[in-house]
């Protein structure tokens, strides 16, 4: 146990100066099958192995080995958006369902290796799907449910999946959402997919298709309840989880077994403080990194209770959480900025209707908490007495990097304060020398860390490319966020560096919608830029040019907004649409963003205009805003 900052310090040194002792350690808590020969294989950067030739199961760890003494403590309590929806499955429970559906995908032939398609709305099912893919060595490939088909299609593809598991519907704040049918469509175009595993959640009418379609609840019966784990090598992938680049093509973040198991194991019990009666609710949807890690395995792999919630934040009404967090007496919660954000704008009265006293710990994640909503969060919903955990990591780290531990490292409201355990942070020059404190530059992890990311599925050259080209001579880990430390040598994180904008906590890429707005037949051509929202942290603004024939106008853009909500998903809905008959470039050709984000923001454009190509366009660009 930890309790000063110096006794962290102390054990801070010792992981960034032993790491092979550090984390050779924290995996002996593990199950093995076979011990590991060697904690860390660096030999072949940026490649790591860790645990090599240790044979481990990520499924095994999170239930079997808590059989015997939490076997009938709750693993997962649920409650589904329409309010009576509740089902809680204790760790023994659990187990018996997993081992079922990873019989069921063995009889469908099902092999370890193998990728799966999954596309669920945030129900136990979910969960259950993905330890059953863990359980076998197959590696599931979560897409969340509020993307769209050509999206879906991108995704499976990509990862050459063979099966697709979903539902035939979700709700969120009341309205149906009809998965099966979107899966309908993507599958069109999908031609490694073999069969498709649908799940009854909102028993909304949709077609099955002969020989490819099966109903959960019928492959379930009479499945097996028991389901020997694979003794699976460390370095087994375990998932692939599709994340914004600065390009248009989501990169497939490729994430191994033993590493990642030992990463987010060991976040969770520090960052949480997590006690053995808690109940612990991370809000976020599983179809992101931070559901995976600190929904379910995380949370399970420590034997705690982890809570799910399947729906809107304001359905029925605007004290929802807060409900839910009187009714199951939560003692963890872990949200993102944006969530706060349209918290604080709801009023203090839906909070204050409900008992709050179990929280002891708030955790927030996504994306710079701003001091403001810092404040509201300790105060209104932490009553003054919980301390906050402002998390920064990626889905890349695959687990928490930065982070104060709770009740020992003294918070800043809006700083992720210091590295966890075996992180080498640091804040850099373009030539990768470490800048003196109040000096921002570029984030970087100088060594390897358990749980980092292996490579980008099917395309190691971008992996080395996006990642560590840029201080290749050095070996470190490129972010792609800038940061300062402040002059008690605190992390400040300020924001990305790339194209990559941060949506209410969700990555997207600037390049992924203006492709999606210059496929639509008006368009041709389109830039869009990030400006600062109120709730959503940033929204998305698009310049368009549309061509001859077209005509602007709000009906245009609402049928643009429309168009990229079906190509990309409602996150990527641009909330501003400008049209305008050109676009501010450089005279090589470039689209100068920066001005274009002064535009979007509604401030004068400051600093070097030299190498603009056409004043002119500017001009015009902000007359119109005036019109
Ligand atoms: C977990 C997650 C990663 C990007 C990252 C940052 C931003 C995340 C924080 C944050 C400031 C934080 N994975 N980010 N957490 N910025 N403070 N505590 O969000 O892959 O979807 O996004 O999010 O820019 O690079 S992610």
């Amino acid at each position: 146990m930890i309790r000063t900052q110096e006794e962290y310090q102390q054990l801070y040194r010792k992981s960034i100066d032993l790491p092979e002792k550090f984390w050779g350690d924290v995996a002996s808590e593990f199950h093995w099958f076979r011990k590991w020969d060697r904690v860390l294989n660096w030999e072949n950067p940026p490649f790591a192995k860790w645990f090599e030739g240790g044979k481990t199961n990520l499924s095994y760890n999170c239930l079997d080995r808590h059989l015997a003494a939490r076997g009938n403590k709750p693993a997962i309590i649920w409650e589904g958006e329409p309010n009576e929806d509740r089902r809680v499955l204790t760790y023994a429970e659990l187990h018996r369902e997993v081992c079922k559906f990873a019989n069921v995908l063995l009889n469908q032939g099902v092999k370890a290796g193998d990728t799966i398609a999954i596309y669920m709305p945030l129900v136990p099912e979910l969960a259950i799907a993905m330890l059953a893919c863990a359980r076998i060595g197959a590696i599931h490939s979560i897409i969340f449910g509020g993307f769209s088909a050509p999206a879906l299609v991108d995704r499976i593809n990509d990862a050459s999946s063979k099966f697709v598991i979903t539902a035939d519907g979700s709700w969120r704040r009341g309205n149906l959402i009809e998965l099966k049918k979107i899966v309908d469509d993507a599958l069109k175009n999908t031609p490694t997919v073999k069969n498709c595993i649908v799940l009854r959640r909102a028993a909304n009418a949709i077609d099955m298709v002969s020989g490819r379609d099966l109903w959960w609840h019928d492959v379930m019966t009479g499945a097996s309840e028991y389901c020997s784990a694979a003794e699976l090598d460390s370095e087994h992938p375990l998932f692939i989880l599709y994340t914004s680049g600065s390009t248009g093509k989501p990169k497939g973040i490729l994430h191994t077994t033993a590493g990642y198991m030992v990463g987010t194991h060991l976040t969770t019990k520090y960052v949480f403080d997590l006690r053995e009666q808690d109940v612990y609710w991370c809000t976020a949807d599983i179809g992101w990194v931070t559901g995976h890690s600190y929904v379910v395995y995380g949370p399970l792999s420590n034997g705690a209770t982890t809570l799910m919630y399947e729906g809107a934040p304001n359905y029925p009404d605007v004290d929802r959480f807060w409900s839910i967090v009187e009714r199951y007496k939560v003692n963890v919660f872990y949200t993102a900025p944006t969530a706060i954000r349209a918290f604080m704008k709801w009023g203090n009265e839906a909070p204050k209707k409900h008992d709050l006293s179990s929280l002891r710990l708030l955790g927030s994640v996504g994306e710079p908490i701003n001091p403001e909503a810092w404040i509201w969060y300790h105060e209104i919903i932490g009553g003054g007495r919980c301390p906050i955990v402002d998390t920064w990591w990626q889905t890349e780290t695959g687990g928490i990097m930065i982070t104060p531990l709770p009740g020992i490292t003294p918070t800043k409201p809006g700083s992720a304060t210091f590295p966890f355990f075996g992180v080498d942070a640091a804040v850099v020059d373009d030539k990768g020398e470490e800048l003196p404190l109040g000096q921002g530059g570029f984030l970087v992890i100088r060594k390897p860390w358990p749980s980092m990311l292996r490579t980008l599925w099917g395309d190691d050259a971008r992996f080395r490319e996006v990642y560590w080209a840029r201080f290749a001579d050095k070996g470190y880990y490129m972010a792609g966020d800038g940061a300062v430390r402040d002059e008690d040598g605190y992390f400040w994180i300020l924001g990305r560096i790339d194209d990559v904008l941060n949506v209410s906590g969700h990555r997207l890429s600037t390049m992924e919608v203006e492709s999606a707005l210059v496929a639509h037949e008006a368009v041709v051509e389109a830039a869009v830029v990030g400006f600062n929202h109120e709730v959503k942290g940033e929204g998305v603004a698009a310049f368009v040019t549309l061509g001859p024939g077209f005509e602007k106008g709000t009906k245009m853009a609402d049928a643009l907004k429309k168009h990229v909500r079906d190509m990309i998903g409602a996150i990527a809905a641009p909330d501003q649409i400008h049209f305008s008959e050109a676009l501010p470039k450089t005279r090589s050709g470039k689209i100068m963003r920066r001005l274009l984000r002064d535009v979007a923001n509604g401030v004068e454009s400051k600093g070097d205009m030299t190498t603009l190509e056409d004043l002119n366009v500017l001009a015009k660009l902000r007359q119109q805003e005036e019109e």
